[in-house]
């Protein structure tokens, strides 16, 4: 038999029980959307909160800045380090350090279109990178101290098999990102069998807010409204709007990451509202907020909406935001979770958009004012 043990370890570890009476979790991704929310709650629950950030030539941390301004009077409680997930040194450094009790492993490159033009590097991040993460657990000797969460993703179903996507579903990716993250997700399976490893799978459905990155469709839309109807934007372009997808609130789903590390064994789970929505329809609400109301024509990439009242285009389908290779359906069962995590989603899809709507109209009309 080959020998597989660990080939560098702390000295002197405390035993796992002891060690996690301590509560100290690690967040690769934290300046992130769901970072954010994540170590929002962390702190709340009395956790000492560690952040890997990259190092970038602009400003990167400003989901974070309202907990980061707070450190300083807690310095111990939140603490941020250098580091990426293509770093294999970096990272073994960072968690010999830290000795969390809780890894989450958020850090990827997260944009599904962007993966088709940068397969590799999202291979090599996505994929490799919670590899990387793994073995430096393993390289420190802590795989049976730290409990180990991976964002997993409903990309993984991609086309259409069965409907409600669960647990049990097969998986058949679409993109590069979706292949990529299929790798961490068997990775991941792989070392809890292997080496006894606390480590689980959120399978989670898309889930955005008013901090969701501005690329992805449901911010690009509710900023196009909100600076639309204040008229400092005359067209919304969008790709595939007849894509369906099971939207919901990310400070719901950083609640279920938590709870699935809490558990007295590990396992993997989706969370997801079990309903679907076309992106059309996030394109209607979200002006209908605002008090304008929509009038389609054309079909296809000629598609386009009025404003009924004013009668100019105010939404264009555009050709260049369609993907190679479309995921059109998602739709989750989150049976699992709720029964075994009491987890549950608490904003429905009405109140989600209208929340992002609201919170964008009031930046923007905050910016004309600063212009002012
Ligand atoms: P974001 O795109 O908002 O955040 C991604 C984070 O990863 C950022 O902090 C980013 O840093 C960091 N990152 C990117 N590349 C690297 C790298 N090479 N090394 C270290 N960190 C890196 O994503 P979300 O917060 O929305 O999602 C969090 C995780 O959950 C991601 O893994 C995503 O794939 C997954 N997921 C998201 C879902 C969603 O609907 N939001 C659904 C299912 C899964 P920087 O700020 O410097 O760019
Ligand atoms: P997705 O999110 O690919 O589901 O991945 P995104 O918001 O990018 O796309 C959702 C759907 O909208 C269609 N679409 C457009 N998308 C973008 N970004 N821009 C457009 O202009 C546009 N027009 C139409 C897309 O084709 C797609 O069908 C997100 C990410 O957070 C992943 O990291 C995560 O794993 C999954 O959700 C679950």
């Amino acid at each position: 038999m080959s020998d597989v043990s660990t080939p560098f370890a702390l000295q002197n570890l405390p035993s796992p029980e002891e060690y996690n009476k301590r509560k100290v979790a690690l967040i690769s991704g934290i300046t992130g959307q769901d970072g954010s929310y994540l170590t929002e709650l962390l702190l709340s629950k009395g956790y000492q909160v560690h952040g890997i950030i990259r190092r970038s030539s602009s400003f990167n941390t400003g989901r974070l800045h309202h907990l980061y301004e707070d450190q300083h009077e807690r310095p111990n409680k939140f603490k941020l380090h250098y580091g990426d997930l293509s770093d294999s040194t970096n990272l073994v450094y960072i968690i010999a350090q830290v000795q969390p009790t809780e890894i989450y492993n958020l850090g990827a490159q997260s944009h599904v279109k962007v993966s088709f033009e940068m397969a590799e590097y999202t291979g090599d991040v996505d994929g490799l990178g919670t590899l990387r993460l793994l073995d430096a657990v393993r390289t420190c000797g802590l795989e049976k101290h730290v409990r180990f969460y991976q964002a997993s993703t409903s990309e993984l179903y991609g086309k259409v098999v069965e409907t409600p996507q669960s647990e049990t579903t097969p998986f058949y990716p679409r993109s590069p990102y979706g292949c990529a993250k299929l790798y961490a997700y068997w990775i991941v399976v792989n070392y809890r069998e292997a080496y006894g490893m606390y480590a689980c799978n959120g399978i989670l459905f898309n889930h955005e807010s008013p901090r969701r990155g501005r690329t992805f469709v449901t911010r690009k839309i509710s900023r196009a409204a909100a600076d639309i109807s204040l008229g400092k934007q005359s067209c919304l372009y969008l790709g595939n709007i007849d894509a369906k997808r099971d939207w919901g609130h990310a400070r719901d789903y950083v609640e279920g990451m938590w709870r699935m590390l809490q558990q007295p064994s590990p396992d993997d789970f989706v969370l997801a509202t079990g309903e679907t929505h076309p992106v059309r329809e996030f394109v209607e609400r979200s002006f209908t907020t605002l008090g304008i109301e929509l009038k389609w024509s054309g079909s296809g990439v000629d598609e386009q909406a009025v404003d009924v009242k004013t009668g100019k285009v105010i939404v264009k389908v555009d050709a260049q935001y369609f993907r190679p290779a479309e995921v059109d359906l998602l739709l989750g069962n989150p049976s699992k979770a709720e029964r075994l995590l009491g987890w549950k989603r608490q904003v429905d899809f009405p109140s989600l958009v209208k929340e992002m709507v609201e919170a964008d109209l009031k930046a923007s009309k905050s910016m004309v004012e600063d212009q002012n």
